[in-house]
């Protein structure tokens, strides 16, 4: 019974990624870069096994619910196509944060995925093979299978096969801390993959948005190789808010920030004003994300740790990438 077990860290995106340029693929639209993060992790474990008619998912120890299940299955079709093993598998995931908070786990959990179901099938993969893969589970898993900072390259071909991972720095060598702000509100209602549908089909914006976004890689690069924390930090936001005005722009406008996001915003904008270089990111759900230089975390978590619904805050930094256990 071939089985293989693999970790995978969680990674959060200074330049986004907001739009397919084609879904069967699930081609990014644009490049994005992220950070991978040190403590929030998926391990997940895959075994193939001749003695079961269908493939079990597991997630935190129940059985995965219908949607997360068929992705799974839908992934676990692309590994047995490319390795030819026709034997169904058992999943098991486990992630160390809580994957119902709405913290995103997609990308954690298919670089694990990844990882786990190439190894127990006995297939080797290159690198860019390997993203090629992760890529068709969940857009942002590619990048958590490298450490530090991390560039997903969109590329230009229609199959897809010069998307590519990069690792812009090492983790030893990315100058800030990021912090996670778990805040009091309800589970995402709309996923990233029909948030990002509906504002391809129905947003003003979206075309602007991804021509801006793209815009931003470079300049980003630059940044993080140079140790510029207010580059970063400003295109980081740059970024994000335009996302989200991507987002509300859409019909029905799409608002993933909950009461409390926004007062960790207002937060972020009032240090700043105070001299306390501290900025914000936001993914497809009410969490806001700080990227701080090391020296201003403790001042920081003091003040956003008293604010009206936020319920934890993680001090993350950024950690190595995906591996095989
Ligand atoms: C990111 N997000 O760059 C952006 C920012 C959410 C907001 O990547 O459809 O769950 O599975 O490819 O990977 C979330 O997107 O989407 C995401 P699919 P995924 O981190």
């Amino acid at each position: 019974m071939p089985k293989a077990k693999a970790v995978a860290p969680s990674n959060i995106a200074i330049v986004k990624y907001w739009g397919k340029r084609d879904d069967r693929l699930n081609l990014p639209a644009t490049s994005s870069i992220s950070i991978t993060l040190s403590k929030l992790k998926t391990e997940v474990s895959v075994s193939f096994d001749e003695k079961i008619q269908k493939d079990e998912v597991l997630v935190e120890g129940r059985p995965a619910t219908e949607n997360a299940y068929k992705r799974v299955v839908a992934f676990l079709d692309v590994i047995r196509s490319k390795t030819n093993l026709p034997l169904f598998a058992r999943v098991e995931s486990f992630s160390n944060f809580p994957v119902s908070s709405g913290l995103a786990s997609s990308a954690s959990t298919f670089a694990a995925l990844t990882l786990a179901a190439t190894k127990a099938a006995c297939a080797s993969f290159t690198l860019q093979e390997l993203a090629r893969i992760a890529r068709l589970g969940s857009g942002s898993a590619p990048r958590s299978l490298l450490g530090g900072a991390v560039e997903a390259v969109a590329g230009v071909l229609d199959d897809g096969s010069d998307f590519e991972v990069r690792q812009i720095l090492p983790q030893e060598r990315v100058f800030f801390a990021v912090v996670v702000v778990v805040v009091d509100a309800k589970e995402k209602s709309v996923s990233s993959r029909d948030g990002m549908n509906l504002c391809k089909r129905t947003s003003p914006y979206y075309e602007r948005w991804l021509e801006y976004n793209q815009g931003l890689v470079s300049t980003a690069k630059s940044a993080l190789l140079n140790g510029d924390m207010q580059t970063v930090g400003e295109i980081a936001e740059a970024s994000c808010f335009a996302m989200h005005a991507c987002c509300l722009s859409a019909n029905p406008p799409l608002l993933y920030f909950a009461e409390p996001t926004v007062s960790v915003i207002q937060e972020v904008f009032d240090m700043r004003k105070e001299g306390i270089q501290v900025y914000v990111t936001i993914d497809a759900g009410p969490h806001p994300v700080l990227i701080l230089p090391f020296d201003f975390v403790p001042k920081a978590v003091e003040r956003i740790s008293n604010l009206k619904g936020v319920v934890r805050v993680i001090v993350e930094r950024a950690g190595e990438g995906a591996k095989i256990l």
